[in-house]
């Protein structure tokens, strides 16, 4: 018994010093969106409003979201702070890459506001959502949240092909209006068809510990109110495309009040590979001058 428990205390000091993912499965959706605001988020959440969709094991909190890359621009570390995972099949997956086709289906079905963008009926499968109504001081036009969205629905490593209709996403729906997108020409919702390929950190072969293939790092999401409403809806989705395969989740953390003026995701900009290669070739002739 002592013994087992000197094991224990030993395996949960090592974690802590690998500030590895842990994650707490919950549906509880009050706890999800409590964790999500944290202490002074500006938003006073309209008590009996939050509701959502998803199983048990489909959403939780998660902490120690931190993981490695390879120093490169194609591999950068990942990182965002603690707060709530939603998914399309399972919150709690492999600390590896154990299959490019990683799924689990939920049968939570689909969301009609997503289907509309997509233009598409029963087009979303698998949904998890959060959803509630707040109000916000004078003064406050946005409310915004940091999150990484990941997937095993990423190209070239599933069924996924460019040009194709859609693929897993993420909306960030406030008032009615879905804000997690990038500026046009990108489309009007979040997913790695209008994610360019260069932001997505692929995880084939395995280079984090994690089942994702495809990881975009952390962004910020920026939704503006309606000037016309005095109680507002914020509504959280993600979702499988088309059928319960290949999942996806998003790692949310930060939600919180603002005065942008600007909504949306801001527009992605390049670090063009040419420029990471001339930096490498002028260390080379620096060093070959060393030499000399
Ligand atoms: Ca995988
Ligand atoms: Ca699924
Ligand atoms: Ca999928």
């Amino acid at each position: 018994m002592k013994h087992s428990l000197v094991m224990c205390l030993t395996a949960l000091a090592a974690g802590a010093a690998q500030a590895q993912l842990a994650i707490t499965e919950t549906d509880n959706r009050e706890l999800l969106l409590g964790t999500l605001l944290g202490a002074s988020s500006g938003l006073s959440v309209v008590a009996g409003s939050v509701s959502g969709v998803g199983l048990p094991t489909q959403s939780g909190l998660y902490s120690g979201f931190s993981f490695t890359g390879d120093g490169t621009d194609l591999h950068p570390d990942l990182s965002i702070n603690d707060g709530i995972v939603l998914s399309s099949g399972a919150a709690r997956v492999p600390e590896h890459n154990t299959l490019e086709h990683y799924g689990v289906w939920a049968g939570t079905g689909n969301n009609e506001r997503v289907d509309a963008i997509l233009g598409q009926p029963n087009v979303t499968w698998d949904t998890n959502s959060l959803k509630f109504d707040f109000t916000v001081a004078a003064g406050t036009t946005s409310v915004s949240t940091d999150f990484i969205f990941a997937s095993d629905e990423f190209a070239p490593y599933s069924y996924y092909t460019p040009g194709q209709v859609g693929t897993d996403g993420f909306a960030f729906l406030v008032d009615g209006v879905n804000y997690a997108r990038f500026p046009a020409p990108h489309g009007p919702i979040f997913n790695y068809q209008n994610v360019p390929d260069w932001l997505v950190s692929h995880n084939q072969p395995e280079l984090y510990g994690i089942e994702w293939d495809g990881i975009v790092p952390r962004l910020t999401v920026t939704g503006l109110l309606d000037p016309n409403r005095s109680v507002h809806t914020l509504e959280l989705v993600l979702y499988d495309y088309n059928d319960p395969s290949y999942d996806s989740a998003v790692y949310l953390s930060g939600l919180q009040a603002g005065q942008s003026l600007v909504g949306g995701i801001p527009a992605p900009v390049p670090e063009p590979q040419t420029w990471a290669l001339l930096a490498a070739g002028l260390g080379i002739v620096a060093a070959l001058k060393r030499r000399r």
